[in-house]
């Protein structure tokens, strides 16, 4: 397993030099932040995040997230440019050594929490989805709340220039059910993964976070069998998966060990987020330290799994709270998510030394 911490590039307020000093990180893993999605990423561009990358002694081996523009997910007719340029961002990636990449099909909304900053019993502050409170937000509302309750920092994924068009959006995606959005991913997953297996890059869907759907919006990648359906529709190693345990883990019932073990010893599994979260009522839930004690995962049975099946890929220490003072991107300071590094780094070295006594 080679670990990697999330940088958000020149944004973000954690320096390279900081992540090359979290014991055992072998690389970054990021993105070009500023160019809208939809675009090509420039060649020139690359080289240079590359070298800075390298200066630090880290790795740039995966990258988070190529975005999926929403006219590929609306399987509008204008699709055709943007998978274009998707090809032309893998081609450059490809050109720079990047072997894995990361992306999510979610319409419209990336991951969705109806508070980034709810305070714990100990003062840290911790991400939260209450289903509930929900119930009772549009659309509108909770992209207002979220952007007041972000420490001003736009967050990845809930960019301005896509959101402000929010209304219409939502129309136009009132005649697209699940199904239909399989159809525009298989579309999708039919022109990039023969693309990205002539590149040597290995595309890795992010499950939708949280697993269910919001805003009667169709959420698809959301289970086990969701994940095989994935890999069936263009069986390749390029096609393969992100397992996020904290995006899969507020559904009960994705056994994720087994999931880790079923996908894992297929080679199917190309980037592991690990991180825990603690379930409430029905659908609602909030973002623990990585501690298996604090949440309703089981971290040990997590990274056991991982042991098992000899994972060699990239994994990263998912999101982590906002402890010590820290003023960062809710969900990415420093300070826990290092802690969560640590933490994954001590099962690891103890199921791999327990197994040779
Ligand atoms: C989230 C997502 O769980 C996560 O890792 O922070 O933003 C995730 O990075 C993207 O959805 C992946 O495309
Ligand atoms: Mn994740």
């Amino acid at each position: 397993m080679k670990m990697t911490f999330r940088w958000y590039g020149k944004n973000d307020k954690i320096s390279l030099e900081y992540i090359s000093q979290i014991p055992n990180i072998d690389g970054v893993v990021t993105s070009l932040i500023d160019v809208a999605v939809g675009e090509a990423w420039s060649l020139e561009e690359l080289i240079q995040l590359k070298k800075n990358i390298n200066s630090y002694n880290l790795n740039f081996d995966v990258v988070e997230s190529v975005n999926v523009h929403e006219d590929i997910k609306m399987g509008l007719a204008s699709r055709d440019k943007y998978i274009v340029n998707y090809k032309k961002t893998l081609k450059n990636l490809s050109q720079i050594g990047v072997q894995t990449v990361c992306y999510n099909f979610m319409p419209i909304f990336d991951w969705t929490r109806t508070n980034l900053s709810r305070e714990m019993d100990d003062k840290s502050t911790s991400l939260s989805f209450d289903n509930e409170e929900l119930k009772n937000l549009s659309a509108k509302d909770l992209v207002e709340k979220l952007r007041n309750n972000s420490n001003d920092i736009e967050i990845p994924g809930w960019e301005r220039g896509r959101l402000d068009e929010l209304e219409n959006v939502f129309k136009q995606y009132e005649d697209i059910d699940e199904e239909k959005l399989w159809g525009n991913l298989e579309y999708f997953l039919k022109e990039i993964i023969p693309y990205a297996q002539n590149h040597n890059i290995k595309m890795a869907i992010h499950p939708d976070d949280p697993p269910f759907s919001i805003f009667g919006l169709p959420r698809i990648i959301t289970n086990e069998r969701a994940l095989q359906r994935v890999l069936d529709i263009y069986p390749s190693i390029s096609n393969g998966l992100t397992l996020c345990t904290g995006s899969l883990g507020p559904n009960k019932d994705n056994d994720l060990p087994s999931m880790i073990r079923k996908f894992g010893s297929a080679n199917k599994i190309h980037f592991a987020h690990i991180r825990n979260i603690k379930r409430e009522s029905d659908k609602s839930f909030y973002e623990t330290s990585h501690l298996s004690s604090d949440g309703s995962l089981d971290l040990y049975e997590i990274v056991l799994a991982y042991k098992d099946i000899n994972f060699q890929g990239h994994a990263r220490a998912d999101h982590g709270r906002m402890i010590w003072g820290e003023k960062g991107m809710p969900g990415y300071g420093l300070y826990d998510r290092a802690l969560g590094v640590a933490y994954i780094n001590g099962l690891y070295e103890a199921v791999v030394k327990i197994d040779k006594v």
